[in-house]
């Protein structure tokens, strides 16, 4: 009886032993699927003196710290924005099908200030960029350019705003003038040193398309669904551009004298040559887009004289730009997504 009592004990002390012994391995496993064995690996990077190993964690988090300085601390700080926004997503799936309301829009968006103007919070942006468009009769594709852009130029870290040039009546469209209006109102609103130049209808499909300025006049639009995603020719600069204000200056803005459809793109082209600056791209993958699909506007014909004056760009540039720009502004309008800006361009 007292034997087979003792042997009972002596079984269940084995088994509390095994038992525990069991508990520990699967802690051990959760610990290192948990990322431990990760801290581990990164710490023998960052330190890889030996015997210090118990110092891991504390190592590591102090060389994170190292990393974003006073940007993560309590409260607001006021450092310059970094090189490479961290909240860029990459690839963005693009789906224009189903229209969204400006409504919903301005849901989406409630940190923009009146007049679809953007600052970060945490810190300086790097540049401030005032994005043109030049516009007429295309509220559907507005709404889904709103749509689409703004989440993006936040994540951007850009202080930039949104200016839509609408051309009032019903002469033939000026895409080109409505571009140097836009300058020229933007900078009576606000110190802008960057301006984005684009078309209503396209989209980006990579938000690391950043929308602000280079060393020399960008071209964002490169690869468009339209083209089969590839440049249609190598001089091709139409769609999204950027340049600086010294950049614009310096090639006297966009024509004032193309009507009609076609051929300013190409004469801008020529401008940046002429005044000896080469066009910088993105990518193939990273200046994807997509634009929306349209009939062409019926007031928007293409431009018969555009071959002629693409001919003649380097006698007209000098005199014909954002030095001889005339027009009038018919209204000026502010909501919570854009600037709407209506202009008279005069007629062809
Ligand atoms: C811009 O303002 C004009 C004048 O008030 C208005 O007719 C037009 O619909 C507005 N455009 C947009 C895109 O909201
Ligand atoms: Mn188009």
């Amino acid at each position: 009886m007292a034997d087979s009592f003792v042997n009972f004990r002596q079984l269940s002390r084995g088994c509390t032993v095994i038992l525990v012994f069991a508990i520990i391995n699967i802690l051990g496993c959760l610990f290192y699927s948990m990322g431990y064995s990760n801290w581990l690996v990164l710490n023998k990077e960052i330190n890889p003196k030996p015997g210090n190993q118990t110092l891991g964690i504390l190592n590591l988090l102090s060389a994170e710290d190292m990393q974003t300085p006073a940007t993560t601390t309590l409260g607001r700080t006021f450092e310059k924005c970094p090189d490479e926004p961290p909240h860029l997503v990459g690839p963005l799936r693009v789906e224009l099908s189903t229209p969204v309301s400006l409504d919903t829009v301005r849901k989406e968006n409630p940190h923009l200030q009146v007049g679809g103007h953007y600052k970060p919070n945490d810190c300086i942006a790097l540049q401030k960029v005032a994005v043109i468009i030049p516009f007429r009769y295309r509220e559907e594709h507005l709404q889904f350019w709103l749509h689409y852009l703004h989440p993006i130029l936040q994540r951007q870290q850009l202080d930039y705003g949104v200016y839509v040039i609408q051309q009032h009546g019903e002469n033939t469209f000026n895409r080109a003038k409505l571009m140097n209006i836009g300058y020229n109102e933007a900078l009576k609103e606000y110190d802008y040193d960057c301006f984005v130049f684009s078309d209503v209808d396209l989209i980006p499909m990579d938000d690391r398309n950043t929308y602000r300025c280079f060393s020399q006049p960008r071209h964002l639009s490169v690869s468009m669904d339209k083209f089969g995603f590839r440049l249609p020719y190598n001089q091709y600069f139409g769609g999204v551009s950027s340049l600086s204000k010294e950049q614009f200056l310096k090639i006297n803005g966009f024509p004032n004298n193309y009507w009609g459809w076609g051929g300013e793109d190409d004469d801008m082209y020529n401008r940046v040559s002429f005044r000896g600056m080469s066009i910088s791209r993105p990518d193939g993958q990273v200046g994807k887009y997509q634009m929306i699909r349209h009939e062409r506007d019926r007031l928007n014909q293409p431009n018969p004289q555009r071959f002629d004056r693409i001919q003649r760009t380097r006698q007209t540039m000098d005199t014909d730009g954002i030095n001889s720009l005339k027009y009038e502004v018919v209204k000026v309008e502010k909501n919570a997504l854009f600037t709407n800006i209506t202009v008279e361009v005069g007629l062809s």
